[in-house]
């Protein structure tokens, strides 16, 4: 299945919870930087919803997965216009009561910008190891482990598997504030973060969720950027908070 954003076709996947109800909340769920919505810790949350009932609607992003778009072109703009997008697509179904939105690592820092932009349709938020530390990196000069002039900024990058990355990525990123956002969102949230994550540092969560009204955070002890040692309990913290929500 899928959607267009200006033009560009973005792959979609809605699963319905098992007992089929006429009516359900939904949650939508963004993957991460290289990432889509088959990896494990993605289709594990999936999951997870479904079974409390929930409907789920993964996304692949511009640039990444089966989507349109070509990596090297993507921009945290482009993901919040195809968010805002999927925000508009998931708002015709008819079945739908409440929209949930859950996002990992860059899929998560989109979900916290995206919240603050849709605060009146989004119940709550779930961000998973959100990946603030792109918008710190990008001002500072420093992105994918490798320097480089905020003030000169380079045509490209490389990314961890070899391929190009455009200098506009660096360009959007530096303009983007994600505080803004913050501040407008005072319904519920949840961060969860793994306290060996190697890609974004945990005290990146562990600051913005004393930003956030109504945060809750769960470190997961000794767990990676993937939750490599302990998806389970990321699971867990998942379903007592969406349990909570739906109460
Ligand atoms: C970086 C650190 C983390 C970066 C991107 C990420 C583009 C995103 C990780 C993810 O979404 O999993 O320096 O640079």
């Amino acid at each position: 299945m899928h959607i267009t954003d200006d033009g560009i076709k973005l792959n979609i996947k809605l699963d319905m919870p098992k007992d089929n109800p006429s009516k359900c909340p939904i949650c939508v769920i963004i993957h991460g930087f290289t990432g889509h919505m088959e990896e494990r810790h993605i289709t594990a949350v999936q999951e997870a919803m479904n079974e409390l009932g929930l409907a789920t609607l993964r996304v692949d992003m511009y640039g990444h997965g089966s989507s349109e778009g070509e990596f090297k072109n993507h921009t945290l703009y482009k993901w919040l216009s195809n968010g805002m997008a999927v925000i508009d697509y998931v708002k015709t179904l008819d079945f739908v009561t409440d929209i949930y939105l859950c996002g990992h690592s860059q899929g998560g820092l989109t979900a916290m910008m995206l919240a603050g932009m849709e605060k009146e349709k989004i119940k709550a938020l779930l961000p998973l190891s959100p990946a603030l530390v792109i918008l710190d990196g990008a001002r500072k000069g420093d992105l994918l482990g490798q320097p480089f002039d905020p003030e000169n900024i380079p045509d490209k990058l490389v990314s961890w598997d070899g391929r190009e990355l455009n200098g506009n990525y660096i360009k959007a990123a530096q303009t983007l504030h994600v505080e803004d956002a913050v501040k407008k969102f005072d319904k519920p949230v949840l961060i969860v973060h793994g306290d060996k994550d190697e890609a974004v540092p945990v005290e990146y969560s562990i600051d913005i969720a004393k930003q956030y009204k109504n945060c809750r955070l769960e470190l997961i002890p000794g767990d990676t950027h993937c939750y490599d040692n302990d998806l389970p309990k990321v699971i867990e913290v998942v379903k007592d908070f969406m349990q909570g929500m739906l109460n």
